[in-house]
């Protein structure tokens, strides 16, 4: 046997923990220790075969030109992107003593860690980082920036109750998909709306742009952004002033149903017409459609959430099912995020509860950067490429910039946040660490080995934050240190769970992976019943209270409503190193023939926040008054380094604090 001309090839079966709902298996074919291939396996009945191009091209990533393969320390000035090698021994003594520092100058509310979507595995995020932080006593992040409106509604009104399994959406007669773009976001719902539809089954979409689906659609309600809760206000009050109001249902099985109807009543047609710019007769269209169809599914997406009625919004859709009664079939009632269905030990796993320090909201961390008091002297960014991804950021970027701050970024690659840190950490990907990971639309939790060693220097989350716990003198024996026992302490209220891991790497929630609502699955709320007019929401919401809708945001000077939604091309900002194309502002012919801008121009986007210079492409997917420019760019994909991120207000929407991207509002002139 010939050593040299033999390769080592092998399939190693693990999944994608990037921030989708689909959470697919796949099949990694490794030669020589390098990942050769990557496609999605049938273990995953949702992933069904197939995988995104983003994923399929996973290794273009691994492999960069961009990938941080050793920690480095800044050389010259901020920003420069000048950096020199140093040991991981050196760098790790260099993060405990600047944290020493910090809580010796300010407390250990001067050290802020700032994370998210980057590593969406259970051993990645929530365990050694939670436990480091925790006990230094740092500032604590709200990770409000994705999700928190929509969390929010979803617990006051049903107590997270996960829905309807995606792959049930082949036995409704009727699918609306409100503010979800699954062809770029979640892509396998596709072909299976394809399938329902092939057995009969009606569509309906409600997304400002026409997206893919909407050209398929039986109808598509494009709202003004941020008008989605008046819109679904006026078919909840058509519902009740119609006699399509399931009153067995909501004696049975829910609260507030009178109040309700109350908070809709001046919601009639026209009233909601003038304010979302969707005409009363396609309204009542899909009010009397809805009311008419079983078993139907709303497919409800983030898109709504993003803005300053956002909870509200998310809210009124979720009640839509429990007044027309769409429940206790299978196919029928709504799908958000699955991933309450879990019962996961957070504080078991960090081995600590969070301290009693103060919380600092993601979403306004370019002024938290400037402003708090006590300041911020220690940021560790890991996860999360804040820059591109947080509102307002020319405020990030001064933060970023300050003189006195000291910045960790911990990543994969050199983003436009690493290259404006103090010290650069190597981080491993998916594929080259022990990764657990959940779907929050597939209801399927797996475990998985690396398929390759680690790249370089590259290390795993949980090894590094357990590693700095041990310089600052902060473990303690009996903590869960490796992953096997972090992940028995997050799996310690779920034994079969963790059983069925340790044989197959896949398990399924107790009710089963497609469970049916009100009889497989019920509200987790005090009393198992939906509260249609929550107190908390009420609360939370003042001083308006819950189902109140709040005006646009338009002036005169910036009269476009500038939406930024997720694309094909990269997930949040994550592979954005890989997408170096310059990017273009859609808008509407009419919007462009007014401001004489012609298809492919270059064009200036401005408000009082900041300015993004691109090219323009002329589109009539979407309304005259709206415009879109990608979320997740990096610098490199616009004329001026700015992305949409700089004309994203940092106001906080009605619930749960979260991000208002879809309130930018901006004008638009051609550049020379
Ligand atoms: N390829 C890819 N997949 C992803 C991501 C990605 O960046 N790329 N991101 C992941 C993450 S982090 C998330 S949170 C999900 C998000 O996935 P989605 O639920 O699809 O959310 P968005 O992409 O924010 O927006 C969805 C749709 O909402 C529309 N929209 C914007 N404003 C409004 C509004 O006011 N009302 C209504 N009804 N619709 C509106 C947009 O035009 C868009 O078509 O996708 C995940 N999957
Ligand atoms: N304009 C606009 N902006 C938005 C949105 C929008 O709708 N419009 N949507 C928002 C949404 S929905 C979200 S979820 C946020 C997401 O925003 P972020 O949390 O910033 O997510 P990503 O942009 O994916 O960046 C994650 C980073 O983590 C790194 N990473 C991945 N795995 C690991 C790991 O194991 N360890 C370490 N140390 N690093 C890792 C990746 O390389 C990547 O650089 O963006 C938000 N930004
Ligand atoms: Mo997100």
């Amino acid at each position: 046997m010939s050593e040299m001309s033999e390769t080592d090839a092998r399939t190693v079966t693990t999944a994608c923990p990037l921030d989708c709902p689909d959470a697919c298996s796949l099949e990694v074919e490794v030669v020589d220790g390098r990942v050769a291939r990557i496609e999605g396996s049938r273990r995953n009945p949702l992933t069904s075969g197939f995988i995104c191009n983003k994923v399929r091209r996973f290794a273009d990533h691994v492999y960069a030109p961009e990938r941080l393969l050793y920690p480095a320390l800044r050389r010259g000035a901020r920003g420069e992107g000048k950096f020199e090698w140093i040991s991981w021994d050196a760098a790790l003594d260099l993060v405990a003593e600047k944290m020493r520092e910090a809580r010796a100058r300010h407390g250990g509310e001067s050290i802020l860690p700032l994370s998210y979507g980057g590593s969406n595995g259970l051993l990645t995020q929530d365990t050694t980082d939670a436990r480091l932080f925790y006990r230094l006593g740092a500032s604590k992040l709200s990770r409000a920036v994705c999700a928190a409106p929509s969390a929010a509604a979803a617990r006051g009104l049903y107590g997270r109750m996960p829905g309807v399994a995606l792959t049930d959406y082949v036995e409704a007669r009727l699918i609306v998909v409100w503010g979800n773009n699954p062809s770029a976001s979640g892509i396998h719902l596709v072909p299976i709306v394809q399938e329902a539809q092939r057995r009969g089954a009606r569509l309906v979409v409600v997304d400002p742009r026409r997206i893919p689906l909407a050209k398929r659609a039986d109808l598509h309600l494009a709202p003004r952004p941020g008008t989605d809760l008046p819109l679904a206000l006026s078919v909840l009050r058509w519902l009740f002033e119609n006699g399509a109001a399931d009153w067995e249902f909501l004696n049975n099985f829910s609260h507030g149903a009178e109040e309700l109807r109350r908070r809709v009543a001046p919601w009639t047609l026209e009233r909601a017409a003038a304010v979302t710019g969707v005409a009363a007769a396609d309204i009542e269209g899909f009010a009397r459609l809805y009311a008419e169809s079983s078993p139907a599914v709303i497919r409800a997406g983030w898109g709504m959430e993003r803005n300053r009625n956002g909870g509200s919004a998310v809210a009124a859709v979720l009640a839509l099912p429990a007044v027309a009664g769409k429940f206790r079939v299978r196919g029928g009632g709504y799908t958000m995020s699955n991933s309450g269905i879990w019962d996961l030990d957070r504080e078991g796993v960090a081995a600590e509860a969070p301290p009693a320090t103060r919380t600092i909201n993601m979403n306004v961390v370019g002024r938290a950067l400037l402003e708090a008091q006590p300041p911020i002297d220690v940021l560790f960014v890991y996860n999360c490429n804040p820059l591109m991804t947080m509102p307002n950021q020319e405020a990030v970027r001064r933060g970023l910039l300050r003189e006195d701050l000291f910045t960790v970024v911990y990543d994969q690659v050199m983003t436009d946040t690493a290259r404006l840190a103090d010290l650069v950490l190597p981080a491993t990907t998916f594929l080259e660490h022990e990764e657990m990971a959940k779907g929050y639309g597939a209801m399927l939790l797996y475990r998985s080995g690396p398929a390759i060693p680690p790249v370089g220097e590259a290390r795993p989350n949980g090894e590094v934050f357990l590693e700095l716990c041990r310089r600052l003198g902060l473990d303690r024996p009996g903590d869960p240190e490796t992953n096997d026992e972090l992940a028995a302490a997050v799996l310690g209220r779920l034994p079969r769970v963790r059983s069925e891991l340790a044989q197959g790497g896949m398990a399924q929630p107790e009710s089963g992976p497609y469970p049916i609502s009100f009889v497989d699955t019920f509200p987790r709320t005090c009393d198992w019943k939906v509260h249609l007019v929550p107190e908390s929401l009420d609360r939370e919401a003042a001083p308006h209270g819950l189902y109140h809708y709040q005006e646009d945001p338009a002036t005169q000077a910036f009269p476009l409503a500038l939406i930024s939604p997720a694309t094909n091309r990269t997930i949040s900002s994550t592979l954005g190193e890989l997408r170096r194309d310059p990017v273009a502002l859609e808008l509407h012919p009419e919007d462009a023939r007014r401001r004489g801008i012609e298809d492919g121009a270059r064009v200036r986007v401005w408000n009082e926040l900041g300015e993004v210079h691109c090219l323009a492409r002329l589109s009539q997917d979407l309304k005259p008054g709206v415009v879109f420019l990608p979320k997740g760019l990096w610098s490199h994909n616009t004329f001026s380094g700015t992305t949409s991120n700089a004309l994203s207000p940092d106001t906080l929407a009605d619930l749960g604090e979260g991000a208002c991207f879809n309130d930018a509002r901006v004008e638009v002139e051609r550049l020379s």
